[in-house]
């Protein structure tokens, strides 16, 4: 497949970060780089779903590659296919994933990880979907950000996970659903993190405490903070993302500009100063 080459292009130490976003999401991709380049990595891709965005992007020298996903034929289960299909490849060829929603901020290097938590998927968790499994577990496996490692076993595990994505149109849904039939049992170690071997599939998961991959409250030394962001406006998402970042050791300047220049990028600032002017003469 001809993004291949963009992917073993950029790929550095047989590892290479992706994250998929179209235009519409553009003010939470600026956020979301913001704290990302401040790591200076350049083993990453956007995968961009449209050329307006890949434009943009290839404009402002950012690595991205055009996937198109039809706005006709969008749909979130369209992508999570398409997102599944394209780590299937990737690992194919060899290259570690390191998957990352345009949500899922950066706050501390993930990358750094590789080298102190060898299982085979490294995950993060979350508590909404699927909730029976919720119920079992006490969590379930979250695909915001997660670090896929390539070998004769993930590559193999591939191959039954994306006819599932394919049946189910979410690969969380699937993922957890395998690792659920497969009668998994979570071992807890010293710092939270759950650990298990799939049986049938001969992968290790390792699902990570929100110490590392946060999606709220208060946790200092996170290196991933993933809120929930209840459908909105992209903008509007953006700022609330902004508002809770300052619980963590996020870039206090960073967000500040991020703030400004989401304001100035929507219709908002428009808005209100119309009702600002309104209510000056009333
Ligand atoms: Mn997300």
């Amino acid at each position: 497949m001809e993004f291949m080459q963009q992917v073993r292009k950029y790929a550095q130490d047989g590892v290479i970060i992706i994250a998929f976003a179209n235009d519409l999401y553009l003010p939470l991709f600026n956020l979301w780089f913001r704290l990302f380049r401040k790591h200076n990595l350049r083993n990453y891709l956007i995968f961009s779903l449209d050329q307006t965005l890949h434009a943009k992007l290839r404009a402002r020298n950012i690595n991205s590659c055009l996937l198109p996903l039809e706005k006709s034929a969008f749909s979130r289960g369209n992508l999570w296919i398409l997102r599944a299909a394209v780590v299937r490849e990737i690992l194919r060829a060899g290259i570690h994933v390191i998957h990352t929603d345009i949500d899922a901020f950066w706050l501390r290097n993930f990358l750094e990880l590789l080298a102190t938590h060898p299982d085979d998927l490294v995950i993060s968790r979350d508590r909404g979907v699927p909730r029976e499994i919720v119920d079992q577990w006490g969590f379930t496996l979250c695909c915001g950000i997660y670090l896929l490692r390539s070998n004769a076993a993930t590559v193999k595990f591939m191959d039954s996970y994306l006819p599932r994505v394919e049946e189910l149109k979410d690969d969380q849904r699937a993922l957890n659903y395998m690792l659920h039939d497969a009668k998994v049992v979570w071992r807890q170690d010293g710092a939270n993190n759950r650990h298990t071997r799939v049986a049938g599939h001969d992968i290790t998961v390792e699902a990570l405490s929100s110490d590392i991959a946060a999606r709220g409250g208060d946790q200092p030394n996170a290196y991933i903070f993933h809120p929930w962001l209840a459908p909105r406006r992209t903008h509007e998402k953006v700022l609330r993302a902004i508002a809770m970042l300052r619980d963590f050791p996020a870039d206090r300047r960073e967000l500040r500009l991020a703030a400004i220049a989401t304001y100035l990028s929507s219709q908002l600032w428009v808005h209100r100063l119309g009702d600002t002017l309104q209510g000056k003469r009333n």
